[in-house]
């Protein structure tokens, strides 16, 4: 039997290159595979879609959420299955957005709030982390995560920048908060952050490379 694969999560903001280094890292290894969230191609996934791409498309903030988490156990079995297989799986997004992007929707409709000429309703669970983490509970814990950061000022002249639901410099200033409100990287020695500000791609692989090799997870 082959030894446990290992679980490396990327998180980031929106336009971090998040995506372009998940594609890097899984090609390092020979056994691995990509996964990304939302995954748009299951049922729920499609739902998803919907309600990211087009701004008509109405749902509470409460079961945003919980697609987002049911998205995530669609693919539970296969994640743990691939891992017993001894895959490398990298995440691109996962639990930690799943948090961030609701909080940053609870932050960002109190301000709104406080704003008479926007009418909006405030729902207290959006803002609570611990009703928030509720659904991801028992989903497969990430061997290593890293979070990508940046400016928002850098962010935002990034390309394809502003096309999708949240998109807004406002609100990823409020996501961002949040990340870093609610990763354990005080605590966690698997949570790493990393500063992506004026780095080339090459520049960010190495710098991913690096931790992955320190933390062992490449053994
Ligand atoms: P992406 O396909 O990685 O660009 O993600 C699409 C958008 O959905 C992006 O703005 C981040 C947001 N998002 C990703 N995962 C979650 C989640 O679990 N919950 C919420 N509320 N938003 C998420
Ligand atoms: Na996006
Ligand atoms: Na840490």
């Amino acid at each position: 039997m082959s030894p446990r694969g290992q679980l490396i999560l990327i998180e980031g903001l929106d336009r971090s290159g998040k995506s372009t280094q998940s594609s890097i890292l899984t090609a390092k290894f020979s056994k691995s595979k990509l996964l990304k969230f939302p995954d748009r191609t299951t049922k729920i996934g499609s739902i998803i879609n919907e309600y990211l791409t087009d701004k008509s498309v109405q749902l509470s903030d409460q079961s945003a959420h919980l697609l987002f988490s049911a998205n995530r156990w669609e693919l539970n079995n296969e994640i743990i299955q691939l891992l017993n297989e001894g895959y490398f799986i990298i995440l691109d997004r996962y639990i930690y957005s799943g948090i961030a992007y609701s909080l940053a929707k609870y932050e960002f409709s109190k301000r709104n709030a406080n704003d008479s000429t926007v009418t909006s309703t405030v729902d207290e669970q959006i803002g609570d982390v611990n009703w928030l983490i509720g659904p991801d509970l028992g989903l497969p814990k990430p061997d290593l995560t890293l979070f990508l950061t940046l400016d928002l000022a850098e962010l935002s002249n990034r390309k394809g920048w502003g096309e999708e639901r949240y998109e807004l410099q406002e609100f990823q200033t409020i996501v961002k908060k949040s990340f870093l409100r609610i990763l354990p990287t005080d605590t966690d020695d698997s949570i790493e952050i990393v500063d992506v500000n004026n780095k080339n791609i090459e520049q960010v692989t190495k710098l991913i490379w690096d931790i992955v090799e320190k933390k062992g997870v490449n053994a």
